[in-house]
């Protein structure tokens, strides 16, 4: 076998090997989507403390959260949209485990993102992307960087006007590559959703919440330092919470690269 842990251990103590953090921080400041008003609202995060070492517990620092499950960096599970929610093992306490560690393509259309607000991923882009660095093996989170994340104020984060908001995204025929031919583990992005932000007009509705979900394929959103992450070759840890029977859950999103 081709197992090298103590290698990978050595690499990681001697800093041949880095982990890299792609999460962003989650506090009640954290952006979530806003959907169109007719729906349900996703609550930011509030803290409540418990206690901080006074009378209501003098040695102890504790406090309740109260949060969307959909809230910062998130996984999104199958069962978070309608199309997955017959699927076997299709919510956050059911995903095996083992497709919680997976190898990354990091796919860099950030100057593209930064000259249009509404680019899209499209198939020719994909298979551009392939013909420099290879095919995108089956079981890979594609991570879509657009470099989106530097956008820190909810501004320009959400760039949101009378139409709507204005983010990056992939269309439907390039999910639909992604998921039925490349077969890959999910799709992950620097914006608050994996969908882009004109995506409730497109055709289907959502196209990677419809597709991949209904393929049994994942979500990562609001990611951060995909730009310190290789084309290939990056492995991530993204393991959501256990809830039982959860549509997904904030997650802290790692990535080991070498070197
Ligand atoms: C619900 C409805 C539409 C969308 C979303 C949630 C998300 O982006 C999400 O966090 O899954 S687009
Ligand atoms: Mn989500």
């Amino acid at each position: 076998m081709s197992t090298n842990l103590a290698g990978l251990i050595e690499d990681l103590a001697n800093g041949n090997a880095r982990v890299v953090d792609l999460t962003v921080p989650l506090s009640p400041e954290t952006p979530v989507i806003a959907l169109p008003e007719m729906f349900a609202q996703s609550p930011p995060l509030s803290v409540e403390q418990i206690s901080r070492y006074d009378d209501a517990g003098p040695a102890w620092y504790w406090n309740t959260l109260t949060l969307g499950e959909h809230t910062g960096t998130h996984f999104d599970a199958p069962a978070h949209w309608v199309t997955g929610s017959d699927l076997p093992d299709n919510a956050t306490d059911t995903i095996p485990p083992s497709q919680l560690i997976a190898p990354a393509c990091v796919l860099d259309f950030s100057a593209e993102s930064e000259a249009d607000a509404d680019f899209l991923l499209e198939p020719e882009h994909i298979e551009a992307w392939e013909a420099a660095h290879g095919a995108i093996p089956a079981g890979s989170w594609v991570l879509f960087r657009t470099d989106w994340s530097k956008n820190t104020s909810p501004g320009a984060f959400f760039n949101a006007d009378e139409d709507g908001p204005h983010t990056p995204g992939p269309s439907a025929a390039a999910v639909r590559l992604l998921a039925e031919e490349r077969d890959v583990l999910g799709f992950g992005v620097e914006t608050v959703g994996t969908d882009a932000g004109q995506a409730g007009g497109f055709d289907p509705p959502f196209p990677c919440h419809n597709i991949m979900h209904g393929a049994g394929k994942f979500g990562l959103a609001s990611l951060a330092n995909l730009d310190q992450l290789p084309p290939t070759g990056a492995l991530v840890f993204a393991a959501p919470l256990k809830i039982v029977d959860g549509s997904g859950s904030p997650v802290r999103v790692l990535a080991i690269v070498s070197g």
